[in-house]
Formats: C-alpha cells, structure tokens, sequence
C-alpha cells in the first residue's frame, strides 16, 4: 500500500497526518502541484499549503481553512478537495480544477489545531500568550489588519474567545497568511474561508452593516452555491447575506480583509455544516456527504463567478 492509503475522508486525523498527506501529493502530482510555504506559527510549527495549477493565467481561488483550531470539518474538507482536484473524472470538476489556479492552506491555526488533539477539543484561538494576562490566544479571525477593532466588532479581554490580539497582525499565523496572500493578490479573484459551523456563506462586511459596492454580485454568486447543495439527496440549507447582517459585528476578520484591503472582489466566509446539532463536533459518518455538499457548491459558485 502507497503512503495516502492512510488517509482518508472516514475520521478525522491530527496534524501530522495531514502534513504526511500533502507531502504525498506533492510527490505524486508534481507537474501541477507545488508546495507553499506559508510560514511558522507561535510554537514553531510550519503552515504548509498547496498550489494546484495546470496552466499559466488562470484566475486565482484562494481556500484559507481551519483558522479556528475545533472546525475540524474544514481541514477534511480542503484536504478532499485538494485529492478530488487532482483525481475527479467528471468533466465539470476537470474544468474546475484546470481552469483556475488553486492555493490552500487546509490547517492556518497549527498550534490551536495540534491543542484541539491533545488538551482541549473545544480551543477556538491561537497559542501565543498574552503579555500581562494568564489567558493565551487571540481569535486569529479578529486579528486581520482591516477596521480592526471597530465598531465592537472583537473583544480586548485577553480571555473572551474574540480577543483581537494586541494589534493587528499579532498572531504570526495570520501575518504569515496575510503576507503571502498580499503576494499573489493580483492573481486571485476568489477568497474562501472555511468555517463552521451554521450552514451559512458570509459577504463582506463584518465591521459594517453598510452593503460593499458589489453587493449584488457577491450574493448572486452566494446563491448559486445555497441552490447547488440543495438540490443534492442531502438537501442541506445554506443561507447567505452579509455577516454583520446575518451572523453579528465582526471586525479583522479574513473575508473582510481580503476585500477591502486586496481587492479580491469575491470574498466569502462559508460556515460548513451543521446547524447545531453536533455543532464543532461533526460525526465523521458526515464529512464525505459534506464534502460532496462542498464541491457541488463551490462547481456553482465559480461558474457563477466566472461569468461576471
Ligand atoms: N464564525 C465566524 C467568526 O469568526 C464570521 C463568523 C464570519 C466572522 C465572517 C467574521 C467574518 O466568528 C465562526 N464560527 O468562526
Ligand atoms: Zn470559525
């Protein structure tokens, strides 16, 4: 058996296993693969990511996941992605995959993500202590250099589960992430965050409820993917609207920053399943219907975004 047979969308696997994972694909995929070194975090871990690209120019989609160190769903589900690009026979998923370029990030929060395994399933936050605080962490999706702290959008307390950090871009997971989106921001036209959960997908703003200037377009193309996984077996719901509408004030958080502050003109949080039965805690008996759910969206949302 080759090094992926211990892979798989069946349960979820610690960061380790993840790693081994995307360093095996890489070797099997190397004319359309290559690695992206994001950077280290706090504790010293290496934040990898992956490059899928099978010809020069294509329009750019970049998927940053597992920000929140228990949404366990979304590094299972960019790590399925990511094997079902390079694997999928079916011609709308080959096109998906050869005619846009691909940059994913499936664990951004490593030393949240690692804590979630050995200490503490429920761990939200970064790991980096707090001067002058006995609490450790800061919400890595307050912590983005756009409005941040504005409008109550994040908490100060060092110890509330929003904590926005000391200023913006303290948590080096999130300047890491930052830094080398900036770098390729005039290649992407798509970012994606993936969250969970509440079956949702989020349009700027977070920090104001005032609409962006392509509104209607961002919730067109939100729309294609909510009427795409409804009409699956599952017929799982997603709604979509502005985050500060639908969800509540959020201030530095991803969507927001690579809106406004990069340009990239579709910018979309995604809450993954559920609705709050299981919540964090999604049975592993759901992630591959999920991820099925997940690319049946997202074959929507970019031809959807690919005719604008
Ligand atoms: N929810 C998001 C959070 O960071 C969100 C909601 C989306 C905030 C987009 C800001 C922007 O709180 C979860 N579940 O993490
Ligand atoms: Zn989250």
């Amino acid at each position: 058996a080759d090094d992926t047979s211990s892979f798989g969308w069946t349960r979820y696997y610690p960061l380790s296993a993840i790693e081994a994972f995307l360093d095996d694909i890489l070797a099997k995929y190397p004319s359309v693969t290559s690695a992206i070194d994001i950077g280290t975090s706090y504790e010293g871990r290496k934040i990898s990511g992956i490059k899928i690209s099978y010809k020069e120019g294509n329009p750019g989609i970049f998927i940053e996941s597992n920000i929140h160190a228990r949404e366990w769903i979304t590094s299972a589900t960019a790590t399925w992605l990511i094997n079902e690009l390079l694997t999928s026979t079916d011609e709308k998923v080959r096109n998906l995959a050869e005619n846009h370029d691909w940059y994913i990030v499936p664990v951004l929060n490593v030393d949240g993500f690692a804590y979630t395994h050995t200490t503490d399933r429920m761990w939200r936050k970064t790991r980096q202590p707090v001067d002058g605080s006995d609490c450790i962490g800061a919400d890595p999706n307050r912590n983005y250099d756009s409005h941040w702290m504005e409008n109550g959008g994040a908490s100060s307390n060092p110890c509330d589960e929003t904590y926005a950090g000391s200023q913006p871009f303290s948590e080096p997971e999130v300047k890491a992430l930052a830094d080398y989106v900036a770098s390729i921001k005039d290649r992407l036209n798509i970012m994606l965050a993936f969250h969970s959960y509440s079956q949702v997908l989020l349009t700027p703003y977070g920090w104001t409820k005032d609409p962006p200037e392509n509104n209607d377009d961002l919730i067109a193309v939100a729309k294609a993917y909510s009427d795409a996984v409804l009409e699956l077996p599952y017929q799982t719901k997603y709604t979509y609207g502005a985050t500060a509408d639908v969800m509540y004030f959020a201030s530095g958080a991803c969507n927001d920053w690579a809106y406004s502050e990069q340009n990239i003109s579709l910018s979309y949080t995604i809450e993954f399943r559920d609705t709050g039965r299981y919540g964090f805690i999604l049975p592993p008996i759901q992630i591959l219907p999920h991820c099925e759910d997940t690319l049946t969206g997202l074959l929507a949302l970019v031809e959807k975004a690919d005719e604008l």
